[in-house]
């Protein structure tokens, strides 16, 4: 880990996990320099006895939890569940930890399902992280129980792939905006031809005073789509579908911001003021999503990444479909997977 690579880090639990039944019970992979500063993803069983993952966050030994799964799907009934994946997809440029699982059953598969929070590393975090002795591992606990717990882990990797800065990109589209230049040399164009919208048309929608946290390329971000039709149009007929001609295994990398709720002058901000579902080849990936919850608050851009999308019809199809207000997007690049 001496260079700063994007690494994916994996593990499989191998099913049934019946036998997770006692408070804490955990087990699954983490990622850091030392105990007092690292990451894991766990599935754990919660207060009420049940099964559920937990994104976890230790700085300087005080523990955030960033993110949780509750008992859903496969999940829900571990004495069926077959297997068990779990990932944290970290990206050294954007400072970002992002976690992934899928669980399936004989008659059930979530596919791959990003959480919606991440963990952003900042300043030297970055660095020590990505520090040659920092390590990657899986982990079981029965912290606070006498109970043992023997868990079956069925394979554990680090993948790593090249920056996203050095891989060319397929799609590199300014979402309402036109072309231009990054503040790292990357070409971005117009999205003009590559989406369709219902019930009427998605317009541009900009907000070209505000200054935008955590990225250099605040214009890429101040340009979005949101509103696909009159305020008056039903919820579920809300849809905004990017379709991309491109063949084989692709990466994502989806960037927004929130501009309009708890921005100055404009509509008061937080948590569910727009609220919308994620697809990608008629896949849920992200349920609900909230970019001012994902970004940590208004005008700060997150960038969520998907990882290894195979495309088999030649069209790689995008959709943002709303849930509260409109969903919103301010920049899609989509890159060649790494053989
Ligand atoms: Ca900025
Ligand atoms: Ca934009
Ligand atoms: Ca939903
Ligand atoms: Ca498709």
């Amino acid at each position: 880990m001496a260079e700063q690579l994007s690494l994916s880090i994996s593990t499989r639990l191998v099913g049934p996990l019946s036998n997770m039944t006692t408070l804490n019970q955990q087990g699954g992979v983490m990622f850091g320099p030392d105990q007092d500063n690292y990451i894991k993803l766990i599935a754990r069983v919660q207060s009420d006895g049940t099964l559920g993952l937990q994104l976890y966050s230790e700085k300087k030994g005080v523990g955030t939890t960033i993110a949780t799964v509750g008992s859903v799907g496969p999940i829900a009934s571990p004495s069926t569940l077959e297997s068990l994946d779990l990932m944290l997809l970290t990206d050294p440029q954007a400072g970002t930890v992002q976690a992934a699982y899928r669980a399936t059953s004989a008659t059930s598969d979530t596919g791959m399902v990003i959480l919606p929070n991440s963990v952003l590393l900042k300043g030297g975090q970055v660095g020590q992280y990505f520090a040659a002795q920092s390590k990657a591992g899986i982990i079981t606990s029965s912290k606070g129980s006498t109970t043992p717990i023997t868990l079956t882990f069925d394979s554990f990797a680090i993948a790593s792939n090249e920056t996203t800065a050095a891989r060319a990109p397929i799609y590199r589209l300014d979402v309402a905006g036109s072309d231009y230049t990054d503040s790292s040399g990357k070409d971005w164009s117009s999205d003009a031809g590559f989406f369709t919208s219902s019930p009427g048309e998605a317009i541009v929608e900009s907000n070209f005073g505000v200054g935008i946290a955590n990225t250099d390329n605040d214009l890429l971000y101040q340009t979005y789509r949101a509103k696909t039709g009159p305020e008056t149009s039903p919820m579920e007929s809300r849809l905004l579908s990017y379709n991309l001609p491109v063949s084989g295994k692709v990466d994502v990398r989806l960037h927004f911001a929130e501009i309009n709720f708890g921005a100055p002058g404009r509509a008061a901000g937080g948590i569910g003021k727009r609220v919308f579902d994620i697809a990608i080849e008629g896949k849920t990936v992200f349920d609900n999503f909230d970019i001012t919850a994902a970004a940590g608050g208004a005008l700060t851009a997150v960038v969520v990444p998907i990882e290894g999308i195979q495309v088999v019809d030649g069209t790689l199809n995008i959709s943002f479909r709303s849930e509260v207000n409109f969903g919103a997007i301010s920049g899609i690049e989509v890159l060649r997977s790494p053989a």
